[in-house]
């Protein structure tokens, strides 16, 4: 039988000691299997919205719940800390010859930062509750951050499908903390969406079908990080200058204005070098210079070719004559993806 009264302590106790670490939101959700957003989650799959990311699939068990891939779990933890940017980020939309890298990657690596203090987080549960047994998890598993931290109580999914919060908005990394200690849940948090679409309207690829559903297919942060090969035509001009990941549906969401405990954690502050780099000097990247670059930095993981690619759609995108002989030079790279992407930008540069 569980103690309320201690539980309800333990869990401001828990809050406490995670603000101290530098998690900008915590809250407390069950293990348990929600029906509905498994049954969601199943659906989606089945639509085939995940394009090739087959490993979403592959663990689908283990997705669902919690308890799927842990069944000793009996409460979750969830953190979210914070990475707002201070300036738009869709300011560079109209600089051509500047690439955009979204905000997220613009800092330390986040997998690292949020790993780090969960287990800081954890280490300081179990020397509380000696017998409690814990595992903790940013991104990288099968676990569903955004429904789990909408349960929290931390926020809610937006019409864009991330969380929102109303103290922190659009700008949370998520992670989670999964434990065999009972924890008084929270409510959940309600949609304070209403009638706007913001998000919905300004992407740039139409990549929602309907409001709180992503086809992943057709996001720009999934082309430009996750595909391989030649990213589809009907994309191209699309991408703009984005050449890693989107923030688009992220920064037109007006709970952002109203966020007024919005800072990014020291760590997400972004590197001066990444805010508004020349495309002129990303497409002469080899891979010492790539893995120099972005030492440290999510970017690295997906590789020089796949980077050089994504370049190559924005020069082909900006219009920027003096990009041609660079450009020229990638036509013959033994990447096949990027000399595809350079004949490309080099007819769209000549038109
Ligand atoms: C796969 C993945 C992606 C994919 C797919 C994105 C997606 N929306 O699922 C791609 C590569 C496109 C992607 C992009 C981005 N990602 Co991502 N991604 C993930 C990952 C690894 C899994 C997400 C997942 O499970 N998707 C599966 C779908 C089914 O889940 P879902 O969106 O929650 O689906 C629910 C809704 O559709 C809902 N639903 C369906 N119908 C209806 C109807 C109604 C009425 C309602 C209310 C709800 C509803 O039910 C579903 C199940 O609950 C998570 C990390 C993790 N382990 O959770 C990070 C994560 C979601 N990504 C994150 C980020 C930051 C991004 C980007 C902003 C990065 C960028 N700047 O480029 C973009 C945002 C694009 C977008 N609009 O979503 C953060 C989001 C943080 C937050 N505050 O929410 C996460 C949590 C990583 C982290 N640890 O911080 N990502
Ligand atoms: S990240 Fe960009 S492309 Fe993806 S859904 Fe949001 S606005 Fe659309
Ligand atoms: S932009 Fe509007 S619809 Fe989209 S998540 Fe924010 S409040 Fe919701």
């Amino acid at each position: 039988m569980v103690n309320t009264a201690v539980t309800i302590d333990l869990t401001e106790r828990i809050a406490r000691e995670a603000r101290s670490l530098g998690f900008a939101a915590c809250g407390f959700a069950s293990a348990a299997e929600d029906p509905v957003r498994s049954a969601r989650l199943e659906e989606w799959l089945g639509e085939g919205n995940h394009g090739s990311m087959e490993w979403m699939e592959a663990r689908l068990k283990h997705r669902r719940s919690p308890q799927g891939l842990w069944p000793d779990a009996r409460s979750v933890i969830a953190l979210g800390m914070s990475y707002a940017p201070a300036n738009d980020p869709m300011a560079l939309d109209e600089v051509h010859d500047r690439a955009r890298i979204s905000v997220y990657a613009q800092g330390r690596d986040y997998h690292d930062v949020v790993k780090r203090r969960l287990k800081a987080l954890a280490r300081w549960l179990v020397a509380q509750e000696p017998g409690a047994d814990v595992k903790v998890f940013v991104d990288t598993a099968p676990v569903m951050e955004k429904p789990l931290g909408e349960a929290s109580g931390i926020g809610w999914q937006g019409k864009h499908t991330n969380l929102v919060s109303p103290d922190h908005g659009s700008w949370l990394f998520l992670g989670a903390i999964y434990t065999t200690l009972d924890l008084t849940p929270a409510e959940g948090h309600r949609d304070q969406c209403g009638s706007c679409r913001a998000c919905l309207d300004v992407c740039p690829t139409n990549a929602f079908p309907a409001p709180y559903r992503l086809d992943a297919r057709r996001c720009i942060s999934y082309l430009t990080i996750e595909h391989k090969g030649p990213i589809a035509e009907e994309f191209r001009a699309a991408l703009g200058n984005r050449i890693y990941g989107c923030d688009d549906c992220l920064a037109v969401c007006p709970w952002n204005k109203f966020a007024s405990e919005a800072y990014a954690a020291s760590e997400f502050l972004p590197r001066a070098e990444l805010t508004a780099p020349r495309l002129a000097e990303l497409l002469t990247l080899d891979d010492a210079g790539f893995r120099a670059l972005f030492s440290g930095s999510p970017i690295k993981r997906i590789g020089r070719d796949r980077f050089v690619r994504n370049c190559l759609y924005a020069a082909g995108n900006s219009g920027a004559g003096e990009l041609i002989g660079i450009v020229e030079t990638l036509r013959n790279d033994p990447d096949s993806a990027v000399s595809d992407a350079a004949h490309w930008a080099m007819k769209k540069l000549a038109g």
